[in-house]
């Protein structure tokens, strides 16, 4: 949990997206203060329970249900502080209506990150970022 990340957008998880299998766990560090880590409601599998961080703490999460998990910064969700986890292979994909429900740039954030995700877990990069 960042004010700002190694790409140099402000507010963000790293690595705001990250494959698992199922039965691993993911550690939220609170490596900047005023963050929090929790479940976006109606983005993990129905199977799977909800977690909720408070404020600048670091929790472990484990995983066990097959799908993909979003989840955001509360205070910063405006912000487009989400991430998102793949959990094995066979799950369920968070539904785009859900996604629409989102603030705008939450929205646009989790987009990239589903992108990043169907691309095999490579951040996409535009031709303008590349090395010249
Ligand atoms: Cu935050």
């Amino acid at each position: 949990m960042l004010n700002k990340d190694s790409e140099g957008r402000t507010m963000q998880f790293e690595p705001a997206f990250l494959k698992i299998e199922p039965g691993d766990s993911v550690t939220f560090v609170a490596s900047d203060k005023g963050h929090n880590s929790e479940s976006i409601l109606e983005m993990i599998p129905a199977e799977a329970d909800p977690w909720k961080g408070k404020i600048n703490e670091e929790i472990t999460i484990t995983y066990d249900q097959e799908g993909f998990y979003a989840f955001k910064c509360q205070p910063h969700l405006g912000l487009g502080m989400v991430g998102l986890l793949q959990v094995g292979d066979n799950g369920p994909q968070i539904d785009a209506e859900e996604i629409d429900k989102l603030p705008g740039r939450a929205a646009a954030r989790l987009a990239e990150l589903i992108a990043q995700a169907d691309q095999g877990g490579e951040e996409q990069h535009s031709a303008d970022d590349r090395p010249q």
